[in-house]
């Protein structure tokens, strides 16, 4: 009874330990929730996504069709992305955008044209211990490039939960997209780009991983270099 009782309780603290990425955070304010991210299948639930490979691993909008306000960000200035909560995982957190080639309202962010913008990694001392520092944070922030051109992006958060990633499709990803217009931006060239689905088979080293035993001796954080401009 013991037993069962305690495997209830920890399922209730799985089910509500998942978040959502429904805010940004533009010149020290949190936007409102689902005005400029686009509304996630899993606003009500909280639950991640789990296939790599699937349309909803881009913005998570399959069964909403959620589009947001586009919100002006000035190139050098401090983006940040906000949980319902906290970041209440082990695990870490990538940042990509993209560039809508018009109005990015009606785009789907479709092709090769998304790059890393911010990753938190984990820390590891050789097989002692494996930290993550992203654990617990009601958010992450950067720096959007200054030399990043102005006009409009996708800008999409994926927080990789890894408590369950020792299997396979066992990792899981809290993921939005807000919408934001770049002002006073410069030349520069943002690169790698890569396709979102695409980007990971789901087999990476930091993907699919035991964090717990044997303690990873390192980690290595999935998808292409952080450009800064
Ligand atoms: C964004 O900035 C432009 C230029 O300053 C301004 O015209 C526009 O109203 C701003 N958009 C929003 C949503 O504030
Ligand atoms: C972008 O498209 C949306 C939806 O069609 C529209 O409401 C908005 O005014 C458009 N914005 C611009 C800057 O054209
Ligand atoms: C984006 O900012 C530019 C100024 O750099 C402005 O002219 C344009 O109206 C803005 N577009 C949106 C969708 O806010
Ligand atoms: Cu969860």
């Amino acid at each position: 009874m013991r037993l069962l009782t305690s495997f209830v309780l920890s399922l209730g603290a799985i089910a509500s330990a998942h978040y959502t990425f429904p805010s940004l955070v533009v010149n020290g304010a949190v936007t409102p929730e689902w005005v400029n991210v686009r509304k996630t299948n899993n606003y009500w639930s909280n639950g991640p996504v789990t296939d790599v490979k699937s349309a909803d691993f881009r913005c998570y909008t399959s069964e909403t069709q959620a589009t947001a306000s586009t919100i002006n960000v000035s190139a050098g200035s401090q983006l940040g992305i906000q949980s319902n909560g906290v970041i209440s995982h082990p695990g870490v957190v990538n940042v990509y955008m993209a560039r809508a080639p018009s109005n990015v309202t009606t785009w789907d962010g479709s092709g090769n044209v998304w790059f890393k913008v911010y990753q938190m990694t984990a820390v590891t001392d050789g097989g002692t211990s494996i930290t993550f520092p992203a654990a617990n944070l009601p958010g992450v922030s950067f720096t959007v490039p200054k030399s990043l051109s102005s006009g409009q992006y996708l800008v999409r958060i994926e927080s990789i939960a890894l408590h369950g990633a020792g299997s396979a499709g066992g990792a899981q990803f809290y993921i939005s997209c807000g919408q934001i217009n770049v002002t006073g931006g410069g030349s520069g060239s943002p690169k790698p780009l890569v396709a979102i689905p695409g980007v990971y088979t789901g087999n990476e080293p930091g993907i699919l991983i035991n964090i717990y035993w044997p303690i990873p001796t390192s980690y290595v954080q999935p998808g292409p270099a952080v450009w800064s401009g």
